[in-house]
Parts: structure tokens; sequence; C-alpha cells
């Protein structure tokens, strides 16, 4: 499904899943449609797999994994980097089950084995069990040394019924991935955005102590070693031993593109309507480099912010900042009170992580629009 124009969210109520439009734009540079993204409750989703092809902006052809929920049987359309955004309502029950049915795979013989075979989803945050966990090293220490039956697909329990272990606590952002040969199937593309969300008073709270937000603009934070991508990289492969980023991206996008700086791939628009508004920025690294987020003014002044959530949980004390950094497996939800009309840039700077060194075409923009 597409939508043009700019962000316009919109709700469906469906039978068993929540569908949230949220709008992302594509790097088809002539024409700027929006690429519409769906959210599904965690409650009860199923997750194939599915190979996908990605050209990026300089035309390079990149295959990835991705995690799809309307992907069954011959249909592979809505395809996206990263995967399905997942919701959950802190406290109740969650069952997310990955169907292994058609799913590309790292090699080729027995999933009994080749322990690179196989997929799994680790709830990034969530602190599970070892039996939901979806880690093939832990699980095989409790299921007699094997970890097959988990890598050919289970269904992860949250919450089962008689023991709530995601609450209130955990209102903010988590991930989810494959912990299958993570270092391969992460950098494919098998992630996704887990957000946990307030209900009942809390609904809307950027946390639980915390106030509530106007607007939210979910930002996942990846990059990509195209040689990780080919089929010469699998199982212990040299090629692993180095890490060289070529491509950063925001929710699957290069965004600003520094020969063009009029071409800006994500966009938010907030109308104030004669208020203030609060926006909330969940920002989510499943990146392998470092990162730092601002939001600067046509001015090119960063503007201050307040930092709420680090990995999912909340701040004692928030913090007002003008920049956080985001290191790999992290994240941070961030809140920006919005009084005034004007076109900023929320950015990433990507940088080395062992040196600090940003990289030269590293640098990721945004830009929200803020309309009286
Ligand atoms: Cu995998």
């Amino acid at each position: 499904m597409k939508i043009n124009g700019l962000f316009s969210p919109r709700v469906l109520t469906g039978s068993a899943l929540l569908l949230v439009i949220s709008a992302y734009s594509n790097t088809v540079l002539a024409q700027k449609a929006f690429v519409v993204r769906d959210v599904a409750t965690a409650n009860n989703v199923s997750l194939v797999v599915r190979d996908f092809t990605k050209t990026m902006r300089d035309g390079t052809p990149v295959p990835f994994w991705v995690f799809c929920t309307g992907c069954m049987g011959m249909n592979n359309t809505g395809l996206t980097l990263p995967g399905p955004i997942l919701e959950l309502t802190a406290g109740t029950p969650g069952q997310v089950t990955l169907n292994m049915m058609m799913a590309p795979q790292e090699d080729t013989g027995s999933i009994a084995s080749n322990a690179y075979l196989g997929h799994t989803i680790h709830l990034h945050g969530l602190d599970m069990d070892t039996q939901n966990d979806g880690v093939p090293e832990s699980y095989a220490a409790q299921n007699s040394g094997s970890s097959v039956t988990l890598r050919e697909g289970v269904t992860y329990m949250i919450n089962p019924p008689g023991t709530v272990r995601v609450d209130d606590r955990y209102i903010g952002s988590h991930m989810y991935h494959c912990h299958v040969h993570t270092v391969k199937h992460l950098e494919m593309g098998m992630y996704g955005m887990f957000i946990v969300k307030g209900g009942g008073a809390l609904a809307g709270h950027i946390n639980a102590a915390g106030p509530k937000y106007d607007e939210e603009w979910n930002m996942m934070l990846s990059t990509v070693d195209p040689r990780y991508h080919t089929a010469a990289a699998k199982g212990d492969s040299t090629i692993f031993a180095d890490y060289i980023p070529k491509y950063f991206l925001i929710n699957g996008e290069e965004g600003y593109d520094v020969a063009n700086p009029s071409n800006l791939d994500l966009r938010h628009s907030v109308t104030l309507a004669g208020q203030s508004k609060n926006l909330v920025i969940r920002l989510m690294g499943i990146l392998s480099t470092q990162a730092s987020f601002e939001i600067r003014d046509a001015n090119n002044v960063a503007l201050p912010f307040t930092l709420y959530n680090v990995d999912g949980f909340a701040l004692k004390t928030p913090q007002t900042v003008t920049q956080v950094q985001i290191s790999p497996g992290q994240t941070k939800d961030i809140m920006v009170t919005l009084t005034t009309a004007g076109v900023f840039y929320p950015q990433v700077q990507f940088s080395d992580l062992r040196s600090a060194q940003p990289y030269p075409n590293g640098l990721v923009k945004t830009e929200l629009t803020v309309v009286q």
C-alpha cells in the first residue's frame, strides 16, 4: 500500500491486528511517494522471513532478508526494511510466531548439522526467559544441547497467562532481531522496532512517570557493509573479520544526500494549531557503528530536547541535552517540545566504533516541518 503526501497517520482497526499506517519515503529520487509500513500489535502476530533486494541511492542492489507480517504464501508485497513495527501494551500477553516457510537461509544442508541455518526472534530489551529469548546457545543449554527446534521457528510468549514481566517499567522502545549467527543475520536486515506502550491512564505517555506526547516518530538506525550481504559471507568466512560500512540508514533509508542537499528522504510534519506539541522520537540502534543524534534548525543551531528513556527504561532524572549517542544495541527515547513553525533537521552522524572518526558519508538527515 502506498499513500502520497506528507506524513498522515491513520488508524485502521482489524479483527486481530491494529494496523497503524505510518509513512516512509522510498529511495526513488524522481518520485517522493511514501512507502507505508505496518505496525502490528504483538498480542498475536506471525512473522515470516523473505528475500528483499534494495537498490541503494548509488544504484547498487543489495540483498536483504526481512521479517514480514503479510507475506504468507506467495504474497510478498509490502516488504520493508526494517520489518514491521511490533507494539505491545505493557502488562498484556503477547505471542510472536516465527513461521519459517520459504525463509531464505545462510547456507545449505541439514538444520540439525549446520548451526548457521534457521532463524530466531530475540526480543531485545524485554528480559525474556531462556525458552522465549531466541538465543540458540542458551536455548541449547536447556534443551539437550540442541537449538534445532528454536531455529525451525517457534512461538515466543511474552507475559504468558499468570505471568507479567513486561509491565509499565518497560514503556519505551526495544527491538527484535534474529539471533542465529548474528553477525550475518543482523546485517542482512533481520530486525525491527518493538515498542511497549502504556495502557489506561498511561496511554500516550513516554514512560510510567513521564509526560504525555502528542506526536511520535520512530527511527531505527542501521548500517550496511555490502560484503556481508554476498553469498561468500557465510559460516566462519574471514569477511566477518572486519566491518566496513558503506551505507548508513534511518528506517532503511539513506536520508540526506550530500551531493543533493535538497533531497530529503525522511520527513515528518507536525501541525501546532495554536498549541505547543510534544514530539517523542524513539531512537533504536541496530547499527554496527557509533551514532550521535541532534536536531538542528535552519541556521544549523542544535535544539535542546529531553532524554527520558535509555534501553526502554525510564531515567530517574530526565536530561535536557542537545545531543545523544546511540551505541550498538541501544535505544534512547527523547522528547522535543515544538512551539514555533519552521523546518528542523533531526539528524544522525555515524562514526567508527573504534576510532570515533565520523564517516564522511555518514550524516543522515531527516526533515521535520512544523506548521501553525
Ligand atoms: Cu536469521
